[in-house]
């Protein structure tokens, strides 16, 4: 699904990868370097450790400025069949940006559903390869948990079934309290919130074989939550074929840190790209660059906001697309409405996670 980093030397040729290390390597301006900065970039602008973010093209802003004119090549493809405003670019057909979609509820529903159900077995997740499943991942990362290996690849028991915590695992590792066991005994062995920060992604539905690149239909999965469901079809309408309805049948929830990146690639998996992928952006707000079919095509930098909804069908499903940046915390990451839904005591850990991360579920017609 997604596509490979070219060989070195190879990273900066294209146009596309050349608008990728352009963000990944924007700093805001310090306070105290401010004017500085901006007497560098009125001298030539540029990239590679300063920047600006001048071309980025901001939805919200779009938005709240009304019926004014909108910058060239940018339009409002409204339906009379959808409650929400849409937004799309003349010359790239079939994709649609809802800023917006989702209210601060229904993020916060969403974000804890991501955390805490979605990465759970049979769903894989990119922690399933070392661990086998995990159940309760995000549960045992609140009660400071301990995933430890309680048996050797040789078959040898490591601890006494009898010593560790109920949350016995059919693989070789299960969770424990830190104080049943000592240091010494358990040789491989990791916090439970450490886990929850390196995970990367979980498949929902039908689970998707990254080393084939191809849906794996043999894979035990469950079907994609009701809810999920009916919110993909109701927002994938202004993308959908008319009199066609949307069928949720895979998913892909990307986790990302403070200096993760999705790179370009094209979502060419499924059977038919006339039905949309519907991505939903959850957490810190990012850049995500949208291309043309071929990496040598400049792409049209654009802010992804929690709650925002992009769509992509029919040709916009042969565009090279990523994410090259995050805006964590104290760098304009907007989750100031999640911030205060998050604050009460059960949430708290799921603020702390957020602050520093983005969730994106993007929802699949496989077939
Ligand atoms: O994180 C995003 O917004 C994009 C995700 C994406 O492109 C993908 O999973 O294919």
């Amino acid at each position: 699904m997604y596509a490979e980093t070219e060989p070195g030397g190879a990273a900066e040729r294209t146009a596309f990868r050349r608008a990728e290390k352009q963000y990944k390597l924007y700093k805001p301006p310090s306070r105290k370097g401010r004017s500085k900065s901006r007497g560098k970039q009125a001298g030539g602008g540029g990239f590679g450790g300063g920047g600006d973010l001048s071309a980025v093209v901001d939805f919200h802003a779009l938005l709240a400025a009304g019926e004014g004119e909108l910058p060239a090549g940018i339009r409002r493809c409204d339906r009379a069949s959808f409650h929400l405003p849409v937004f799309c670019f003349l010359d790239r057909p079939g994709f649609y940006f809802i800023p917006g979609a989702l209210s601060t509820e229904e993020q916060c529903y969403w974000i804890r559903e991501s955390l805490k159900t979605f990465p759970q077995p049979p769903n894989r997740t990119n922690l399933t390869a070392t661990y086998g499943p995990i159940s309760d991942l995000f549960i045992a990362a609140k009660n400071q948990k301990i995933l430890v290996e309680v048996q050797s690849s040789n078959g040898q028991e490591r601890v006494e079934q009898n010593n560790v915590g109920e949350n016995a695992h059919p693989g070789k590792f299960k969770f424990v309290d830190g104080s049943e066991i000592q240091k010494e005994e358990r040789p491989k062995s990791t916090m439970a919130a450490a886990l929850v920060r390196k995970l990367r992604w979980s498949t929902l539905g039908l689970q998707f074989d990254w080393s084939k690149r191809n849906y794996d239909v043999s894979l035990p999965h469950n079907k994609i939550p009701d809810d999920l469901a009916t919110l993909a079809k109701k927002m994938a309408v202004p993308a959908m074929p008319s009199g066609e309805e949307f069928t949720a049948e895979a998913a892909i929830v990307n986790y990302y840190g403070p200096s993760d990146m999705l790179g370009g690639h094209v979502d060419d998996m499924e059977a038919d790209w006339t039905k949309p992928i519907v991505s939903i952006s959850l957490g810190c707000k990012c850049i995500f660059l949208l291309g043309g079919k071929t990496r040598d095509e400049a792409p049209t930098p654009m802010f992804l906001r929690s709650g925002d909804i992009v769509l992509m069908a029919g040709e916009a499903r042969e565009r090279f697309h990523g994410v090259p940046r995050i805006f964590t915390e104290g760098d304009q990451q907007d989750i100031s409405g999640l911030v205060s839904e998050l604050s009460d005591g059960d949430d708290r850990f799921i603020l702390d996670y957020i602050h520093n991360s983005r969730i994106n579920i993007n929802i699949r017609q496989v077939y």
